[in-house]
């Protein structure tokens, strides 16, 4: 399990919105956003790019930080 830290998040839209974006990125699945600890875990069924996850989450307004 992969586990990031994304700032941002306020409400359940956002979580929503960030699943979603996580949701689209090929070889990631199981994504789980927890808006209280600030925090997405995915499962990853093929090696993702950081970068792309990066992107894709400031593509949904949000940003990772770890
Ligand atoms: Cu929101």
């Amino acid at each position: 399990m992969k586990k990031i830290k994304i700032s941002g998040m306020s409400c359940n839209h956002c979580v929503m919105a960030a699943t979603k974006a996580l949701n689209s990125i090929e070889g990631i699945r199981d994504v789980k956003v927890d808006l209280t600890a600030g925090e997405a875990t995915f499962e990853e069924t093929a090696p993702v790019d950081p970068e792309i996850i990066k992107k894709k989450i400031s593509e949904a307004g949000f940003d990772v930080v770890g």
